[in-house]
């Protein structure tokens, strides 16, 4: 399979504080690596992934990780506009990244006006709830994401569990948003990149017209 070819590229930024594990799941999710001592983030590093959505369709992701520490904050800030998927990290021990989440959220939907980004929340470290240490609960971060409108889905770094979901539902909703035309391709906007913009054009004429598709259906299959 040559890896270098794509039909679309997507841009995701890791956002959250510092220490709760977004570099981590970058490396588990692109080299299925877990380091017990990893360097803190300084600035913004870049990672690429490649899934396919669907048969035939494959989505080149990268991703902006960024430095939780606000002295980077400058630096990271840049990198919000150019983004199409947002991965708000918290750490399921650590209370203040917890609060922190809606700050994140505001802070990002602000600043890519009239741009928007499409957030999963993430639950990190769910290997310590094991041994006793969680202190954030499903219910209380289900809660903050219905009011944030963004699904929610826990993740250990350290175990894989939960990573590749995590991933997934976000450049799968991404990708549908893409179809339905809730997600649009715009001059000068580096969120997302289309090998074959009349292609998509196709493939949503295509999806507004349910009931040609169905008719055309039954023909087939009568
Ligand atoms: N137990 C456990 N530890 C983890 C997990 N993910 C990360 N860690 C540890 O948490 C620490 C911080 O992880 P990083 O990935 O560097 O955190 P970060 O969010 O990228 O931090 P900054 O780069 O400073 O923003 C490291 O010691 C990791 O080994 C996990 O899923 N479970
Ligand atoms: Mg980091």
């Amino acid at each position: 399979m040559d890896l270098t070819l794509w039909q679309y590229q997507f841009r995701f930024i890791m956002l959250g504080d510092s220490t709760v594990g977004k570099s981590s799941l970058l490396k588990r999710y692109t080299e299925d690596l877990f380091l017990e001592s990893i360097n803190q983030t300084v600035g913004v590093d870049f990672y690429v992934h490649f899934l396919e959505v669907e048969p035939g369709v494959r989505v080149k992701l990268q991703f902006w990780d960024t430095a939780g520490q606000e002295r980077f904050r400058s630096v990271t800030r840049s990198y919000y506009r150019n983004s199409v998927g947002g991965l708000l990290v918290f750490d399921m021990t650590n209370q203040d990244s917890f609060d922190h989440i809606k700050e994140w959220h505001a802070e990002v939907c602000d600043r890519v006006q009239p741009h928007t980004v499409l957030f999963v929340l993430v639950g990190q470290k769910s290997d310590r709830d094991a041994e006793g240490e969680r202190v954030v609960s499903r219910e209380e971060a289900e809660k903050l994401a219905r009011q944030l409108g963004v699904p929610y889905v826990e993740a250990s770094a350290r175990t894989g569990e939960g990573v590749r979901d995590v991933f997934e539902l976000l450049t799968r909703r991404v990708y549908q948003g893409l179809l339905s035309g809730e997600v649009e391709l715009l001059e000068g906007w580096d969120g997302v990149k289309c090998a074959a913009p009349h292609a998509l054009q196709l493939q949503r004429a295509n999806l507004a017209q349910p009931s040609t598709a169905s008719k055309n259906n039954k023909k087939c299959c009568a």
